[in-house]
C-alpha cells in the first residue's frame, strides 16, 4: 500500500481546521498511519523546502512554515500521493478548485494551508525526515 507524508500547515492549526482537513482524507478512504502536533525548526523548514532555495518566495515560506505548530501526517492507501494532492487542490489560490481544501479554505498561496508529497521519492524522502521515529 502506498503512503504519502502530509501537513496541516501553521495557519490550518491556528484555524481549527485540522479535524475538518483529517475528515476530508479519512472519508476518501485514506488511512491515518501515524500523525502529531510539532513545532518546526528552521533546519527542518529549510531541508523539506530545499527544492525552493534559490526562489525569492523562500525566506516567506520558511517564515510562514516555523510560524507555529503543524500537524504532521503520514497517510496510506491505494494511490495515496495522488489522491491527497487532488484533495488539497492546486498550489496557486487562483487556481484551486471549490471541492478541494485550498479551494475551499484558502486565500493565499504562501499560506496555502496544507502540503502533501509530490512523488514516491519526496514521500519516501519526506517521511524519513518528518517521522524519523518510523
Ligand atoms: P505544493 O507541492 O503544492 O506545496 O507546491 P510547491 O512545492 O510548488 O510549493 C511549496 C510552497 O511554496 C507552497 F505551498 C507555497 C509556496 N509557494 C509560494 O509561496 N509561491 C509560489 O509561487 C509557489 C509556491
Amino acid at each position: 500500500m502506498e503512503k504519502t507524508f502530509a501537513m496541516v500547515k501553521p495557519d490550518g492549526v491556528q484555524r481549527g481546521l485540522v479535524g475538518t482537513i483529517l475528515q476530508r482524507y479519512e472519508q476518501k478512504g485514506l488511512k491515518l498511519v501515524a500523525a502529531k502536533l510539532m513545532n518546526v525548526s528552521r533546519e527542518l523548514a529549510e531541508e523539506h523546502y530545499r527544492e525552493h532555495a534559490s526562489k525569492p518566495f523562500f525566506n516567506e515560506l520558511i517564515e510562514y512554515i516555523t510560524s507555529g505548530p503543524v500537524f504532521a501526517m503520514v497517510l496510506e492507501g491505494e494511490n495515496a500521493i495522488k489522491l491527497v494532492r487532488l484533495l488539497n487542490g492546486a498550489t496557486k489560490v487562483e487556481e484551486a478548485l471549490p471541492g478541494t481544501i485550498r479551494g475551499d479554505f484558502a486565500t493565499s498561496t504562501t499560506c496555502n494551508l496544507v502540503h502533501a508529497s509530490d512523488s514516491p521519492e519526496s514521500a519516501s524522502r519526506e517521511i524519513k525526515l518528518w517521522f524519523p521515529e518510523l
